[in-house]
């Protein structure tokens, strides 16, 4: 999953026209470099962003939405929680909607990926994106994580959406500290016992800056790479990432050897 960021034109103010074909380019890029879903956002549920009004997003989501998906043939995620936004973009041809607070930010969007009947992510946090960096201690973050997949699944099955709708995410850097989001990593598979899809989002993000000890977040690809590679050997499905080429190689070769190995020793066993 290649991340399309819909950024809100602040310096090179070019209007919407520029930012539409800097948003097609990324999405040629995320295809051309073999990604399988670009993920669009608004930035309104990043960490130490303001909240966007609805009107906003969807000015600025929607003409994004619309272009990328008539320019390359790849599913679109939508990043977002309001549930009015969620229909528009599904409305366009969104195929997945990647809720940071798990379907739990907007009073409707239960309802709404029941009737759009269309997967979403869930993903783990505590507080919202705004304070959650304050509520990064627990007593056993793995349990807290696992109780709070099976209540959002069930919320999820009670409002009429299909289990199989659902993707899992352990949410690396939201209410986290550098241990819970290495723990978290390192327990992975803890998170398969519920039969659902993984989607582990760690491309460029503070853990891989303190643990490199590269602060430029945009020069954090060999960090982020040896984080997907870690993260696809304990089973996720899905890696949201900026920088798709080099991780799609990455992982290639990652399973390329093990395949490949693999066919040795099945032609060479009697
Ligand atoms: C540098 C680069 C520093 C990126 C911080 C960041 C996730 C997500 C985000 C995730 C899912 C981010 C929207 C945060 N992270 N959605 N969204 N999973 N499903 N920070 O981990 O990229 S935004």
């Amino acid at each position: 999953m290649g991340i399309l960021n819909v950024t809100p034109d602040s310096f090179s103010d070019g209007g919407a026209f520029i930012r539409r074909d800097q948003a097609v380019m990324r999405a040629h890029q995320i295809w051309e470099g073999g990604g399988d879903i670009i993920d669009i956002g608004a930035e309104s549920t990043r960490p130490g962003t303001t909240a966007v009004s609805e009107s906003e997003e969807m000015e600025r989501l929607l003409p994004v939405v619309e272009a990328v998906l008539e320019a390359v043939p790849l599913p679109v995620s939508i990043d977002t929680y309001k549930a009015r936004v969620m229909r528009a973009a599904w409305s366009l041809g969104a195929g997945l909607m990647n809720d940071v607070t798990a379907l739990r930010g907007d009073p409707d969007s239960l309802a709404m990926l029941a009737e759009l009947r269309i997967p979403a992510c869930l993903m783990h946090m505590r507080g919202t994106p705004s304070n959650m960096q304050a509520h990064t201690h627990y007593t056993d973050l793995l349990g807290e994580v696992q109780d709070f997949f099976r209540e959002r699944i069930s919320a999820c099955e009670a409002a009429g959406i299909q289990r199989e709708q659902l993707l899992l995410d352990p949410g690396l850097g939201f209410a986290k500290d550098l241990q819970g989001n290495c723990l978290l990593l390192q327990r992975l598979e803890d998170l398969q016992s519920l039969g659902l899809p993984i989607l582990v989002g760690a491309s460029r993000k503070s853990m891989i800056g303190t643990l490199s000890g590269v602060t430029v977040a945009a020069q954090r690809l060999g960090g982020s790479i040896a984080a997907a590679l870690w993260a696809v050997a304990r089973g996720a499905q899905i890696l949201r990432v900026h920088d798709v080429a080099e991780t799609v190689q990455a992982i290639r070769v990652w399973t390329g050897i093990q395949e490949q190995g693999t066919a040795a020793l099945l032609r060479t066993t009697p």
